[in-house]
């Protein structure tokens, strides 16, 4: 496969657009019983028989709690902007309640001032996904009590950090942890029930609202926003049945999360189809959602396409299928930009996370990930293609800067650009890290011949 960005890099991207790195806490820091941190619900769902694909959990993962410099070292040669990274909150409030840790606290102290000491910008998710166990077992997002509780997180990491951060995402990806974790129980904390599900959206949603509200009050000075995974949803067929299926699920997946956001309120379709099972909203819940926004991050992996009988299949697309089974749909995401920017009134959108899992192969001391290289330049075109159609697009995150834990799938699936060996945690550059970093030379290059 050719590897070569099919654009010029330089005439594409204005001189302050934002080029990242991406990670999560649990995904890399491992450490998971050091230094006062707390249980997460993650911890819980891997001591499930059969939840992780190979039986792993994130206990050790890429120990980045102990080698954040070196990795800080690798973000800073790779010559990126930003560093998007999360924050554990159990690693910093064990019981998701109560008392601090400062200990936890300072080690996201030293992170920041080692970003910043770098040169790199810190970009902070307050939650990807590793919700306190202890909040969990007093109802979890279920519970309109855990709004407060991470609304008291929020404003606490900005008395810590709020100075030197660039930014901060209210939540990572709230439809997986609503759908995923609460409707077809596939990700912690593995509930199966509908109507639970939609009511933690709610609540993800109405926290991420009040804690923009109350950062802004306490006078943080990052960007505030939220990052949701979209696709574009298309029909397998013109059939009416398949139309109709595809309207829903772009319902459930994109509008349930855009329009309340920028609209102040959930889409009427979807509330008709859930019917008993949509959430309980109180008076003040979509004023307060929808508080406007300084970015909307979004993050973007591949197209989909459904069928009323499930029948279609992947396999038939004619496209390359990453290791994770999704077709490589770079043209997916121009599309997906262009119909944001139609349908909603955006503020400055990022990409904040688009990469691929691939079978790597390592081979005489270097990965030559050709596949991953051809995805990540495709994508950063298609991006190019949708700015120049006037989409207001500030920023770029390849997901991921190191192989990790990558959830149900355990450790097998690898979307780093750095190789990690899990044995010796030794960290290698792939060919697309190498790829990235030439490319970022040569947006520099062109910004500073302008
Ligand atoms: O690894 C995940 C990440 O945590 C959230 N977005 C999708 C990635 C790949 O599945």
């Amino acid at each position: 496969m050719n590897a070569t960005a099919p654009f010029h890099p330089g005439h594409a991207f204005p001189h302050d657009f934002v080029w990242g790195v991406a990670t999560s806490a649990y995904q890399i820091e491992g450490a998971a019983a050091v230094d006062g941190r707390g249980p997460s619900v993650w911890d819980s769902f891997c001591a499930v028989p059969g939840a992780i694909a190979d039986g792993s959990n994130g206990d050790v993962a890429c120990d980045h709690y102990h080698r954040w410099a070196q990795d800080l070292d690798l973000i800073r040669d790779l010559g990126v902007d930003a560093y998007r990274f999360s924050v554990s909150w159990p690693r910093v409030q064990p019981d998701g309640m109560g008392a601090w840790n400062p200990k936890g606290l300072a080690f996201y102290e030293r992170l920041v001032d080692g970003l910043l000491a770098r040169g790199i910008k810190p970009y902070l998710t307050l939650n990807h996904w590793d919700l306190p166990d202890a909040l969990q077992a007093r109802g979890g997002w279920a519970a309109r009590d855990t709004v407060h509780r991470f609304v008291d997180y929020a404003l606490q990491m900005d008395r810590h950090l709020g100075d030197r951060i660039a930014s901060i995402t209210s939540h990572n990806e709230p439809w997986v942890m609503a759908t995923l974790g609460h409707e077809t129980g596939l990700f912690a904390p593995g509930i199966k029930h509908r109507a639970t599900a939609m009511q933690v959206a709610h609540h993800l949603m109405l926290s991420h609202g009040l804690a923009l509200q109350a950062l802004r009050a306490q006078g943080c000075q990052a960007r505030l926003g939220i990052v949701l995974n979209l696709s574009p949803i298309r029909a397998a067929t013109d059939r009416p049945e398949d139309i109709a299926q595809a309207r829903l699920e772009d319902g459930r997946s994109v509008r349930w999360y855009m329009d309340p956001l920028l609209r102040g309120a959930y889409p009427d379709d979807v509330l008709q189809h859930l019917g008993a099972d949509a959430p309980q909203v109180e008076a003040g819940d979509m004023a307060a959602i929808q508080t406007p926004l300084d970015f909307l991050g979004l993050n973007y992996y591949t197209r989909s396409v459904v069928s009323a009988d499930g029948s279609w299949d992947v396999k038939t697309s004619g496209k390359p299928l990453t290791d994770m089974g999704w077709e490589v749909y770079p043209e997916g995401l121009t599309e997906l930009l262009l119909r944001l920017h139609r349908d909603w009134p955006l503020p400055p959108l990022y990409v904040k996370e688009n990469g691929a899992a691939f079978k790597d192969v390592f081979a005489d001391g270097r990965v030559h990930d050709v596949e991953r290289t051809d995805y990540i330049a495709r994508h950063i075109a298609a991006v190019g293609d949708a700015l120049r159609q006037g989409v207001p697009v500030v920023g770029y995150m390849v997901w991921s800067l190191l192989d990790n834990f990558e959830w149900a799938s355990g450790y097998a699936k690898r979307f780093g650009i750095v190789h990690v060996d899990y044995a010796t945690q030794q960290r290698t550059l792939k060919d697309s890290a190498l790829w990235y970093r030439d490319f970022l030379r040569a947006q520099k290059l062109a910004r500073a011949a302008r």
